[in-house]
């Protein structure tokens, strides 16, 4: 299945951007090894069926990768990055035209072809470090991109981690990133602290505790907590797709804080904490 790119297709992510309220990314991962849904979703229609399924329960905006990064994850090539990528990202637009899709990749050649596909915003877990070319593609498509903090690389990463300052380097790198990412004439750039990208239980534990110095950068901020293992480590849950409560618990705080988007696997639980936050935030329905 083809399509071409409807005018202003690329303006999707950055128009919801502009809005006020927090915004709910549902993940889809299209890979046979992530650590939580891994194979789930290998078949575009599943894919697409399960996209829907997230769009329904409230997520404005769903982040399709086609590469693990989970500590210990090895690197996908390029081809079958996109042989994963694009044809769920068209089967999502067939069934679901408004869609807003990002995709979760830091290789040029696959967000070339995202974005042709009809995605409008990048996640870029190595902050526009790994592929040289990605910040024009980005800038070029006139999209947002999320700029992530990663110390290490996933292979490694896990291995004793060390900061001086934890929320002090994660904040400064993202200050370089997005000043750099702006040069290269990116108009729309969210920040992330990167959980559990080379930090230890610890280092995510102050960086949640003090989000408010990354949202003090003046850009939107994305959490990416869903699911993760510091909550397996500070609830007992081994069963990652059952670490929810835990992930919500993550979701209000970090919207307390000021982060604005929230990348998630399940969709209904934190969209409803989220909703009931922002009453509370607000005081009045
Ligand atoms: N976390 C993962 C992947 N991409 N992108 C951003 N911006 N922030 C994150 O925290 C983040 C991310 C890892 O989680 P998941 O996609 O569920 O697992 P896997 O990498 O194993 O596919």
């Amino acid at each position: 299945m083809s399509r071409t790119p409807a005018a202003g297709d690329n303006e999707r992510a950055g128009t919801l951007l502009a809005g006020p309220g927090p915004l709910v990314v549902g993940i889809l991962n299209v890979t046979p090894d992530s650590f939580s849904d891994g194979g789930d979703f290998l078949d575009p229609e599943a894919a697409a069926s399960h996209a829907a399924a997230m769009l329904d329960e409230g997520a404005e905006i769903i982040d399709v990768g086609g590469e693990s990064t989970r500590p210990g994850s090895d690197p996908v090539g390029q081809e079958d990055e996109i042989r994963r990528v694009i044809p769920v990202i068209e089967e999502i637009l067939s069934t679901c035209p408004g869609a807003v899709i990002s995709v979760d990749t830091y290789r040029s050649g696959t967000a070339e072809a995202a974005l042709e596909a009809g995605a409008s915003l990048v996640n870029d877990v190595s902050a526009l470090r790994a592929d040289p070319r990605m910040a024009s593609v980005v800038a070029q498509a006139g999209c947002p991109v999320v700029l992530m903090h990663m110390k290490g690389e996933p292979k490694t990463m896990q291995r004793e981690p060390r900061y001086e300052d934890v929320v002090r380097e994660v904040r400064d790198f993202l200050a370089r990133r997005a000043e750099y990412a702006v040069a290269a004439g990116v108009e729309d750039v969210v920040v992330d602290p990167g959980i559990g990208f080379g930090k230890n239980l610890g280092h995510n534990l102050a960086l949640l505790h003090d989000l408010d110095a990354i949202v003090d950068l003046g850009f939107p901020v994305l959490l990416g907590a869903s699911r993760k293992r510091f909550i397996g480590r500070i609830t007992g849950v081994q069963e990652a797709r059952e670490r929810v409560f835990g992930t919500v618990a993550t979701t209000v705080l970090a919207y307390e804080r000021g982060a604005r988007l929230f990348r998630v696997h399940d969709v209904r639980a934190n969209r409803e904490a989220l909703a009931v936050a922002e009453a509370v935030v607000r005081g009045t329905r």
